[in-house]
């Protein structure tokens, strides 16, 4: 089931990605008259297979469903506070271990956003948060350049929380920040307990990203680089 209680309209959930898949739509971009920045990815392997829908310009708006409870809630909070509209369904052989599908969920998440940034022209390009929870406090900051890059300061004091292994989320980063070719530095400095340290950070990452995808106000359509290229 869905562990989740903010649901979009189902028709515009599974259904709708397993049709688009079907229809030979998985990686299309699905701008449309609206304007919206979207996209549609499947990724399939022998051991993990993810969907994901995303809407860049959303209302933090999701139908959330992977096999590993606390990755679902970390998505949450990063769609949440990002404000954009992602659908994302993952399953994975959780009976070797969580990495293949942690990875696969960080990768299929980067792949939808850099398709939905498409030529990734008059966007801000930079963005950063400082996002507090209670006693942890998470920095991130990123460039969706193409350079990529990930800086990952990010201690946890215990090997899960719920049933996530922490140590996949460094590999859920990376597999982000390779697919969106992007630079991301994260630091989480201190917070005595690690579910707010891992919540803080999504959280700034949702903030971080959505300042840096949205669109320049100025309405430029060039490139934000001197070399006029990223
Ligand atoms: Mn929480």
């Amino acid at each position: 089931m869905f562990s989740t209680t903010n649901l979009l309209r189902t028709d515009r959930g599974n259904d709708s990605i397993n049709r688009a898949a079907e229809q030979g739509r998985g990686g299309a971009i699905l701008t449309k008259a609206d304007g919206f920045r979207k996209a549609l990815v499947r990724r399939e392997t022998t051991q993990t297979r993810v969907d994901a829908e995303l809407t860049l310009e959303g209302m933090g708006k999701y139908m959330l469903e992977t096999p590993i409870g606390f990755l679902t809630h970390m998505l949450e909070a990063f769609v949440q506070h990002g404000r954009f509209n992602l659908n994302l369904c993952a399953e994975g052989d959780l009976d070797v271990d969580q990495h293949h599908t942690v990875e696969e969920v960080g990768t299929a998440l980067g792949e939808a956003f850099d398709q939905a940034l498409g030529n990734r022209l008059g966007i801000n390009r930079a963005g950063f948060f400082v996002f507090p929870m209670d006693d942890a406090v998470a920095f991130v900051a990123v460039d969706l350049s193409r350079r990529v890059y990930l800086h990952y300061d990010v201690a946890f004091q215990t090997g899960t929380l719920g049933a996530l292994e922490t140590n996949q989320l460094q590999e859920f980063f990376h597999a982000f920040t390779r697919a969106l070719h992007c630079t991301i530095h994260i630091k989480v400095p201190y917070g005595h307990n690690d579910h707010h340290r891992a919540e803080s950070l999504f959280k700034a990452l949702g903030k971080a990203l959505r300042m840096a995808c949205s669109l320049d106000s100025r309405e430029v359509q060039d490139v934000p680089s001197t070399k006029g290229v990223f």
